[in-house]
């Protein structure tokens, strides 16, 4: 009878124990480690550049997701602040072939960009476009 109740006990001990575990864990998964939103106007026109902005940022250290915005050609960017930086974003920008705020595109990308996509092309400087 004695070791029936000692049983218990541990039993009730070790089912505490794992359950304030698992409560820790899953707090700590939700908290995680802070994710930063940060917006660059780039000189995309269309949606072959959002499609090609977006995979590029993909591919990008520390990027969680790029969504860009033809219209206002603003490409919104959440990322991880301990992985990568606004400067480094701004740069994979204009490795991809677009201007990034005031910085200029990267002249050798922007020269493989196909002709529909580069800002000096006659259709994107019409008034109506
Ligand atoms: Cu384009």
């Amino acid at each position: 009878m004695k070791t029936l109740r000692s049983f218990w006990l541990a039993a009730v001990l070790l089912l505490t124990a794992q359950f304030s575990f698992a409560q820790t864990t899953a707090a700590a998964k939700t908290k995680g480690p802070a994710t930063e939103v940060f917006q660059i106007k780039t000189s995309a026109v269309c949606d072959m550049c959002k499609a090609r902005l977006e995979k590029a940022l993909a591919y990008e250290k520390g990027v969680q997701e790029a969504h860009l915005d033809v219209p206002s050609k603003v490409l919104t960017v959440s990322y991880r602040p301990d992985k990568t930086t606004p400067a480094a974003l701004r740069t994979a920008v204009q490795r991809t072939g677009y201007d990034a705020d005031e910085q200029a595109a990267e002249a050798r990308a922007y020269d493989r960009l196909p002709d529909c996509c580069k800002k000096t092309n006659n259709v994107h400087q019409d008034a109506a476009h």
